[in-house]
């Protein structure tokens, strides 16, 4: 049981990053090559890590900014 778990501790951890991963053309609704937040406010994980993940602090993600998500 205990290995079914963890298990399935791992399957939701995959599913999450997975989900959190939708595809950056899909995200950039204006289709300007830049995730702006707003566009990232349809993921909530996305939004929480959107600064961490905004390396060059400019407020959008940049396709190779998003790719490191
Ligand atoms: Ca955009
Ligand atoms: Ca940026």
């Amino acid at each position: 049981m205990k290995t079914l778990h963890k298990t399935l501790a791992l399957v939701a951890l995959a599913t999450s990053s997975a989900a959190f991963a939708a595809d950056f053309d899909t995200l950039d609704v204006n289709g300007d090559g830049a995730i702006s937040k707003s566009e990232a406010s349809v993921s909530e994980t996305l939004m929480s890590q959107f600064k961490e993940l905004d390396t060059d602090g400019n407020g959008e993600l940049s396709k190779q900014e998003y790719s490191k998500a």
